[in-house]
């Protein structure tokens, strides 16, 4: 299909007329309100709910043409989607981002105002949680019948400021001031989601009696595709304290009780557990897990029933996505709904479960794999704790048949961990009942299958495979940066947004003197958007000439934002040694939140914030180098911070970061990736070329041969003055002379404890590399013509490649006909 056509003619004019007359409606009669009392928010609300009435003219159609054509339906299970804001992306799907601009300037009221004012939906954490938002956009573009399904978050996200350089977090209430205008709420969708009790097997069937119950309500929020009249649903369950709670301790006379048992049941889907590091043993945790797994199973059952006699072709008609294991759950909920509600024999059940179900998995961290404690499971989940007991036995069975009574290879692959206090394995439970289970990288499915799926990649070799992650260009290029966008569809036409890979149509334009000269003039101008940004809220002066370069993710050892502060501080002792030398100006931009439990990562936090203080403050530095910490980063912040970027820094320990996804955006913006062989980056390297990319460190089977040896990080800091200045500054207090001893645990983390993540071994690599970066960095148009070839190498990285692949080779789904 074509972007250039005339634009959508939908059940409503989409011209600028139209616009003003749906917005003074709205205005008028949905806020009560005049143009004179309007606030800024009365007009974004009366704004998005014109953008909506149109998107619901295409959703209510796609929705009939999936209903009537009896397409498989992909349910795509997340925990986290991180969203982001919607108004922009609403008027972009629509192609009425002009007309709107000119609609509301006629009304007075400036776009971008009111653009900034809606809040970002923060329901996740970090990648994992993004990756699901782009895919949502990706399946709706691609015509995919799907409905994503999630949790209703009354808090998303914590909001971080910093305080004195320290992380401080506050509650995220999102839905407070203003509800959320994109939601229809559904009252006629609530399901019973039932907890605790104990199993009555008196009957033949087994009966799960004496349970309490949460009901489920469903929000629905449209999710517009791209230059198609598709748009689809993404489903959140909110918790509701269920009449039978309330009742019975008001009717005893316990009024307080009967309000407090509401509480708590709502207490279900009230925040989004902050941690993307360490699962915490909590029970609220998992109650969350089951409650949105349990309402939409029943959801898509009942979906399945409208017009289906049986569920003998189930699994022709739908297919569950796992989003990492927080969902695995939906393996022992399907089963039981199957079998004690519908009557469907175990045998057949489980051979639909391992046709419906496909797994992926995003991190190998071996701490942040979920297990849940059989004690645990058996009080909140007693049928599912036997379910999965009778999986288990499945499995194992098969498992001896096949290789015989190997009792360590048992061991080893069970469900469940019996070495001390007995716990559930929630990715082994998501392998054994997926027939597909994929990493996020090439690189990434390697080494699942060589290290923690081992053991099941030779039992099930058919079952493993690679979907390389991608990122929406829509709203990563399109929308995030305008300018750039109108250069490129100048040169090449509008069609890159919906087929990426005609991005690479640019790759000649990199020798062209008036392309290269916008090119620049574009980045330059993004950069002092952000350097706008900075001087008004943290008060630094950037430098728009100087290299902007930017590290921003969550913050974590393992990828290293501890290596990029030990290049800033070397940095700044060679400019204090050698003044006369022409620096080249660096401006340095971190942005990332630290788990609030955390307390190393928030440590890294306090450590760049004082070495921020102690070079931003330095009159001999001046703008050869600044440093700067931008609180709450987010979706939102991204969408600024990312058109800026020189330098994108992707320099994790190898072997650790699943994929990413932030690398992609960097270079579909220009920035130039100082990068490990790690997850995407190499693959990124492969199709932008490995001579527009920095490459340093040990790679992945090089960090696995040190950590097989006797690694000894002392060396490095004995060895290389340079590095021993940088470390014995922070152990001294050089930076934090308010209280010397502040950052002794990061010190001791690399030199005395072990230096888990190898910065000591690739500091001397990572130093020389950006020595390199410098040298390019002058000579300017050398540089562009890099970047270029970056935006011009990216196409493949798009969630539309990704999602065409899901649904060939991992859901067997096609696309439907609108
Ligand atoms: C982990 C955990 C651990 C248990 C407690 C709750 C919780 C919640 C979230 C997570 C997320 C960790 C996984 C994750 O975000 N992985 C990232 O996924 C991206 C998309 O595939 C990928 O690009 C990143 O490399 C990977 O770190």
């Amino acid at each position: 299909m074509s972007l250039d056509k005339p634009k959508h003619e939908g059940f409503l004019a989409s011209d600028v007329e139209a616009l003003k007359r749906s917005i003074s409606n709205n205005l008028r009669y949905r806020s009560g309100k005049i143009p004179l009392t309007a606030t800024r928010g009365d007009w974004l609300l009366a704004a998005e709910l014109a953008v909506r009435n149109r998107l619901v003219e295409r959703w209510l159609k796609s929705n009939t043409a999936y209903y009537e054509q009896g397409s498989k339906v992909v349910y795509y299970l997340s925990m986290e989607f991180l969203i982001g804001r919607t108004f922009q992306n609403a008027l972009e799907s629509l192609d009425i981002t002009e007309d709107m601009r000119e609609a509301l300037r006629d009304l007075a009221v400036d776009m971008e105002e009111i653009i900034n004012y809606e809040p970002d939906a923060a329901l996740g954490n970090g990648g994992l949680g993004r990756l699901a938002a782009c895919f949502l956009d990706s399946m709706a573009t691609l015509n995919i019948a799907n409905i994503g399904y999630g949790i209703r978050y009354e808090y998303g996200m914590f909001k971080q400021e910093i305080v004195d350089g320290y992380q401080v977090e506050t509650p995220d209430y999102w839905l407070l001031t203003r509800g959320n205008p994109w939601e229809f709420p559904r009252p006629e969708l609530q399901y019973h989601v039932r907890y605790g009790g104990h199993i009555d097997q008196s009957g033949g069937r087994a009966r799960w009696v004496d349970t309490h119950s949460v009901l489920a309500m469903a929000y629905d929020t449209i999710i517009p595709g791209y230059g198609t009249d598709c748009a689809t649903t993404l489903r959140l369950w909110s918790a509701k304290a269920t009449a039978e709670i309330n009742l019975s301790a008001f009717n005893k006379g316990n009024y307080a009780g009967a309000v407090e048992s509401k509480n708590m049941s709502e207490n279900v889907t009230r925040v989004l557990y902050p941690d993307d590091s360490t699962p915490l043993g909590r029970e609220l945790r998992l109650m969350q897990e089951y409650f949105f797994v349990s309402a939409s199973l029943q959801d898509l059952i009942r979906r399945h029933q409208l017009n289906n006699a049986s569920f003998d072709d189930l699994a022709d008609k739908i297919s569950i996505h796992l989003n990492d294991t927080h969902p695995v759950l939906a393996v022992p909920e399907l089963i039981r709904i199957l079998v004690d509600v519908q009557g469907v024999p175990w045998a057949q059940a489980w051979a639909l479960a391992q046709r419906i179900f496909s797994y992926t998995n995003h991190t190998l961290m071996s701490e942040a794999l979920e297990t849940w404690p059989v004690d645990l499971l058996g009080r909140v989940l007693p049928r599912h704790l036997m379910i999965i007991f009778d999986i288990n036995n499945e499995f194992l069975t098969m498992v001896a048949q096949k290789y015989g009574n190997d009792n360590d290879l048992m061991r080893r692959i069970s469900l469940i961990d019996e070495a001390g206090e007995r716990r559930v394995r929630m990715a082994y439970l998501a392998v054994v009942a997926s027939h597909k289970i994929n990493g996020v990288s090439a690189l990434h499915s390697e080494l699942m299958k060589e290290s923690i799926f081992a053991d099941f990649a030779r039992i099930y070799p058919e079952r493993f495979t690679n979907v390389t992650n991608g990122i929406t260009p829509r709203r990563w290029l399109s929308q995030a940066n305008p300018l750039l966008s109108e250069l490129i569809d100048d040169r090449i036409g509008r069609d890159w947004r919906l087929n990426f890979e005609e991005i690479a149509k640019l790759k000649p334009y990199a020798n062209n003197p008036a392309f290269l000269g916008s090119f620049r003039a574009i980045k330059r101008h993004n950069k002092l958007r952000l350097g706008r940004w900075v001087r008004n809220n943290l008060s630094v002066s950037l430098n728009p000439d100087s290299l902007f370069d930017v590290q921003i993710k969550r913050i974590h050892e393992y990828k290293r934002q501890l290596l990029n502060v030990l290049h800033v501080i070397t940095r700044y002792n060679q400019i204090k040694a050698n003044p006369e030398v022409n620096w080249v100006p660096r401006s340095v931009i971190f942005a990332g939140k630290a788990a609030s439990a955390y307390q190393m990562a928030k440590d890294i936090i306090k450590l760049i914030n004082d070495v921020a203080v102690k070079v931003n403050n330095d009159r001999d530095i001046g703008d050869k180098l600044k440093v700067v910490f931008i609180p709450n980063y987010g979706v939102s912040l991204a969408e600024m911070i990312i058109p800026a970027a020189d330098l994108s820094q992707q320099i994790s320990m190898a072997g650790t970061e699943a994929s990413g996804t932030g690398n992609m955006k960097l270079a579909a913006n220009g920035a130039l990736t100082i990068g490990t062989l790690d997850g995407a980056n190499i693959e990124i390297m492969e199709r932008v070329g490995s001579d527009n990319i920095f490459i340093f460190g040990n790679t992945a089977e090089q960090v696995a041969e040190i950590k097989n040896g006797n690694y000894q990080p002392r060396e490095y800091y004995e060895r290389i003055p340079e590095l021993k200045q940088a470390l014995d500054q922070i152990r001294d207090g050089f930076f934090s002379p308010d209280e010397p001893g502040r950052f002794r645990a990061i010190y001791d983390s690399l030199i005395n404890y072990g230096d888990r993540y190898l910065v000591l071994a690739d500091y001397e690599s990572y130093v020389a590399t950006q020595r390199q970066v410098d040298t390019l960095y002058r000579q300017v148009v050398r540089w562009d013509v890099k970047a270029i070839a970056n935006v011009a190498g990216v196409g493949y990285f798009s969630a539309d490649r990704a999602i065409s692949e899901y649904a060939r080779d991992i859901w067997e789904v096609e696309p439907i006909k609108l």
